[in-house]
């Protein structure tokens, strides 16, 4: 008969990791333990060369696009699932390689082997786990917590290995092989099966118990989690001196964007999200405060209510776009921002004549540097508390985070826990990964909609509103233009923008030809230059490149 130890090695491996996995969860959620999937995935990607995560990185990005799913809501979803089934995998590999070993000495393995399997097993796990996991626990109670789980996986291969291999028939003293009592040797062969059966079924359903229950345990715990996190976060601000915005400044223009072109302004809750990690950082605001260090005369350390009353607070309309973006990007989103100019912060902490460069740190182990000329040519770059007018959710770097304009988002830490000034230039987080040490956003344009649905008349005229956005980082918008089928290009009509940082609505109402047609969008900058053509990829300096969309009518 065919050795089949090893698919059940698969089987016994991927039966206990999942239930494994489910009380990882659940200790997390309970405990406050690290989430070993989500540690681990985030020491490869710390550890793994620029190059090689942003080639993960964007095969998972092709394949959210293959399913047609958007990037900026599925990335993260897509990225813990990797975790999760990275952790899956190997202990399913775990298994096999479990019982491809005890099938070798084809013996029973002792406890003791299982136990060594667990620890094999947990211990790298549990290493990966204490730095990267951001627990406030104990870590001899990481340890001990975490070890008996992978132990107890282990110590379950024993007895799984026993009952899937070696189940054999009561009667081993069986004649080998005699050939006038093959009913015999059959009915044994199938005690043998039932019991395997029984077995897997047994295995299968408490696992798949275990797995289910703490999973869904931890997730409604997650839940509640998620909504304190959120109150303690609205509740860090006095209501009542909240920044109060005023209606939009462009109110008043008479320009209706196209029918299905994305809101003018972002809805904080639907801003996309980019962080390192597989999930954001939650910073303790009752133990916060930002210290500002290095080559200063008068070194501070600032809490958050100093930040907001002891200086003037500035609002800025700002659309943040990420580097990684592709051409016709979703990773770019606008909304209004509120803090305190970094020109007024620097001035109390007195640089010394040498200083050049601000290096951030931040919460989640992420840090850039700004160039302190920057700082002095520009007085709206800010240290913001405040999106909306409410405190910044802590995904997007609660309680503090740097703004600057004409600049992709990768040079802009969110979540700041400190300030140094320094002679010396270090490159941030990204750069050293190998992306532009500049990131000064690209012209670019998109075209959200081709309305064919909502086709007008006008002067007996029928038009397809055609519609979307251009951005050139803080250096404004001047002209859209649309081309149909490769033919002239045609001016579109602009929005005036929520500000000078912010994107710019376009509409071009296109007269209706039937059939199926190729739009394309190119943009120029205030000042006349036109929106880089040639197509590139968005490594290292963001994507170039004329974006296009099929309509048919
Ligand atoms: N601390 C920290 N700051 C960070 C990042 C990060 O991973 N950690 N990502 C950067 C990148 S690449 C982008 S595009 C923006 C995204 O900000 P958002 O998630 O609020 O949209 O944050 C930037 N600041
Ligand atoms: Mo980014």
């Amino acid at each position: 008969m065919k050795d089949l130890s090893l698919g059940y090695g698969a089987l016994a491996g991927g039966l206990l990791t999942a239930p494994l996995i489910g009380l990882l969860y659940l200790a997390d959620k309970l405990a406050g333990l690290p989430f070993v999937p989500f540690a681990l995935f985030d020491w490869i990607a710390r550890v793994l060369p620029g190059p090689v995560v942003t080639f993960g990185i964007d095969l998972m990005i092709d394949g959210l696009r293959m399913m047609g799913l958007s990037v900026a809501a599925a990335a993260k979803t897509g990225e813990q699932a990797a975790a999760i089934l990275l952790v899956f995998f190997i202990g399913l590999g775990g298994g096999v390689l479990f019982f491809g070993i005890a099938r070798a000495r084809s013996a029973q393995p002792g406890l003791n082997w299982g136990l060594a399997a667990g620890a094999l097993f947990g211990l790298p796990m549990v290493a990966v786990s204490l730095p990267m996991g951001q627990s406030t626990v104990n870590p001899i109670i990481i340890v001990v917590v975490l070890m008996v789980l992978f132990l107890a996986w282990g110590r379950s291969l024993v007895p799984a290995f026993g009952r899937l291999v070696l189940s054999k028939p009561d009667k081993p003293d069986l004649p080998a092989a005699e050939p006038e009592v093959p009913v015999v040797r059959e009915e044994v062969r199938s005690v043998a099966v039932i019991d395997r059966r029984k077995f897997l079924i047994q295995l299968g359903a408490t696992t798949a118990t275990i797995t289910v229950l703490s999973g869904g345990l931890g997730a409604i715990l997650a839940q509640n989690e998620r909504r304190q996190l959120d109150r303690v976060v609205a509740t860090s601000m006095d209501q009542a001196e909240m920044p109060v915005r005023d209606p939009f400044p462009n109110a008043g223009d008479p320009l209706v964007p196209a029918p299905g072109t994305r809101s003018e302004y972002t809805e904080v809750a639907d801003h996309y999200q980019v962080f390192l990690r597989t999930e954001p950082t939650f910073i303790d605001i009752a133990t916060w405060s930002l210290p500002i260090t290095g080559l200063v005369d008068n070194p501070l350390v600032l809490t958050l209510d100093e930040i907001r009353q002891n200086y003037e607070s500035r609002d800025q309309y700002v659309t943040l776009s990420c580097i990684s973006g592709r051409i016709g990007t979703t990773l770019i989103s606008t909304t209004w921002w509120t803090g305190v100019s970094l020109q007024k912060i620097l001035a109390d902490v007195q640089p010394q004549s040498a200083a050049q460069y601000l290096i951030i740190t931040s919460g989640d182990g992420f840090y850039e540097t700004v160039d302190l000329d920057l700082i002095a040519s520009d007085e709206r770059i800010m240290l913001a508390y405040a999106w909306d007018g409410e405190p910044i959710p802590f995904d997007h770097g609660f309680p503090l985070r740097i703004w600057l304009p004409d600049r992709y988002g990768m040079k802009q830490p969110k979540w700041i826990t400190g300030m140094e000034l320094t002679e010396e230039y270090q490159p941030g987080y990204w750069v050293e990964r190998s992306w532009d040490e500049v990131a000064q956003v690209k012209a670019t344009s998109v075209i959200d909609t081709v309305a064919v649905n909502n086709i007008i008349e006008k002067n007996n005229q029928r038009l397809v509103p055609v519609g979307g956005i251009a951005f050139a980082g803080a250096r404004g918008i001047s002209r859209v233009e649309i081309r149909v089928d490769g033919g002239p290009w045609e001016q579109a009509q602009l929005r005036a923008p929520l500000s000078e940082t912010t994107w710019v609505i376009w509409r071009y109402d296109w007269p209706f030809r039937e059939g199926a047609h190729t739009f394309e969008v190119r943009c120029a900058e205030a000042d006349g230059t036109p929106q880089i053509e040639e197509k590139q990829g968005n490594r290292p300096s963001g994507a170039s490149g004329i974006h296009s969309r099929k309509a048919k009518i």
